[in-house]
């Protein structure tokens, strides 16, 4: 393994792509440039170096650099000359998938054109069911770190287009690292895989820890657990270092709008607003162990640090019904939900306690899934005791925050990512 830090995140204009592109640029996997003083003694005695005293020049010039690269007046000079510190540019690389309309909205604020001066963060188009594509990439930036985050991440989507997210989010694990092995990396890449609570599907024991068994219960959970294997098989067989993240739900303002927890944020503030009248759900007893997305990347992130590859689950250990979720959620905004009808029945509703004649949630069977994960509830005691890992936003405050987050869009004093550019 290197010093060199590079990272290379599929799924970067994901919720946690976009969260561990931020936690990477902020610990410093950023472009690093020498001291200015020393790039002139270097430009001006290039020709008289050799490789070693390169080395020993971007040793020294690691060492002393004083952060000049962050005073404008030097990035001229910095620019025309960063080729000679490859070595120590400490870089992020994201893969993009190509779309028609603009998909880079969570990590617009990270982004800037590479022609500017002081880019961190480079953007490449890519997709994990393209090996060719996967391999070229690989081979030109040379991470020393990878998240593999990319997946079509739906579970309820996963029944209506069960090959693709075999594809994805299953053989897509095998080309990231045969692309690996095939750029000749294998000893040089960390490698974090994006496994998924899912796996535990119909648990086998409560609370779910790394030796619990797995019981997938979705063609999404399937591929995810093909991807799992395979990675801990390449591990064994190719001494790679290779690490399995078990996380468990993991929400924030930037949470994709299907998934349940946003679904319910982005309803409340309309409803509030006055632009929806009625949310419409499906399973409303269904357990998720719910913690923030900016907590789990810096999991993440830690698992790589570690000498030795293995894998962790990353949890909260508290679980939370999506009914409770909608009822804390509407509080947030002054409104009181009382249930009404046969609980656990497509009859049951949630009226305004103070008027019940407005119905604000119904059922509807369409979001019921053809095999449901009833319960999940983790043990992260692993990550707590190897990585000094917890989960630090409760509950309440991670409801507060997105509650807060969507009421602020809907009436327009914060800016919605997901919206489209001019
Ligand atoms: P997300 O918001 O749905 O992001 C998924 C990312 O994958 C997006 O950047 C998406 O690109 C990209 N992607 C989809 N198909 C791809 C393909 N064929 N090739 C390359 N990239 C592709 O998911 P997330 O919540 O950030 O989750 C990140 C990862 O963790 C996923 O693998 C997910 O399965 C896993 N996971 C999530 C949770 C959770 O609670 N959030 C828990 C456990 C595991 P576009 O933007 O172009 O769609
Ligand atoms: O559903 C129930 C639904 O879609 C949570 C992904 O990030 O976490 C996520 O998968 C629960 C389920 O997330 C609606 O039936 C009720 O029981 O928000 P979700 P998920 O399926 O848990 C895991 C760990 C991942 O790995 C995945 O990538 O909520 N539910 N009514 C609903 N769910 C949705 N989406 N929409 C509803 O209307």
């Amino acid at each position: 393994m290197t010093d060199r830090k590079v990272a290379l995140i599929t799924g970067i204009t994901g919720q946690d792509g976009s969260y561990l592109a931020e936690l990477l640029i902020e610990k410093g996997y950023t472009v690093r440039t020498a001291s200015l003083v020393l790039i002139i003694l270097f430009v001006v005695y290039k020709n008289h170096f050799g490789q070693f005293l390169t080395k020993i020049f971007i040793f020294f010039s690691f060492f002393l650099s004083p952060s000049l690269n962050t005073l404008p007046i030097f990035h001229p000079l910095i620019n025309q000359y960063h080729y000679y510190c490859y070595y120590y540019y400490e870089q992020v690389h994201g893969i993009v998938r190509r779309s028609s309309c603009f998909n880079t909205g969570r990590i617009d604020h990270l982004y800037r054109d590479r022609h500017d001066t002081g880019v961190k963060l480079f953007l490449h188009y890519g997709d994990l069911c393209d090996a060719t594509n996967l391999i070229g990439i690989i081979s030109s930036v040379k991470p020393t770190e990878i998240y593999n985050l990319g997946a079509m991440s739906h579970v309820k989507v996963s029944f209506d287009m069960p090959e693709y997210t075999a594809d994805c989010d299953g053989v897509g694990v095998l080309r990231m690292l045969d692309a690996i092995r095939t750029a000749g990396l294998e000893k040089e890449v960390k490698f974090y895989q994006a496994s998924t609570s899912e796996l535990y599907g119909k648990v086998q024991e409560v609370p779910q820890s790394e030796t619990t068994p797995f019981y997938p219960r979705s063609p999404y959970a399937v591929a995810k657990q093909y991807a799992f294997w395979i990675l801990v098989n390449y591990r064994e067989a190719y001494g790679m270092h290779l690490t399995n993240g078990i996380l468990f739900n993991h929400e924030s303002p930037r949470r994709g709008r299907t998934f349940v927890t946003r679904k319910i944020t982005c309803a409340v503030a309309r409803i509030k607003e006055g632009l929806d009248k009625t949310l419409y759900l499906g399973n409303l007893d269904a357990k998720r162990d719910w913690g923030h997305a900016r907590d789990y990347v810096e999991g993440m992130w830690r698992m790589l640090q570690e000498d030795t590859p293995d894998d962790y689950v990353l949890a909260t250990g508290e679980t939370h019904t999506v009914r409770e979720f909608v009822e804390k959620a509407f509080a947030h905004v002054g409104i009181i939900i009382k249930w009404k009808g046969e609980p656990g029945t497509v009859e049951e509703e949630g009226v305004d306690a103070s008027d019940e004649s407005r119905v604000l949630v119904k059922v509807d069977e369409r979001y019921f899934r053809p095999t449901e994960v009833d319960l999940l509830l983790g043990n992260p005691t692993k990550a707590k005791e190897k990585l000094g890992w917890v989960s630090s936003t409760p509950f309440d405050e991670l409801v507060k925050e997105m509650v807060l987050a969507d009421h602020a869009m809907v009436k327009g004093t914060a800016p919605d990512c997901e919206k489209l550019h001019d």
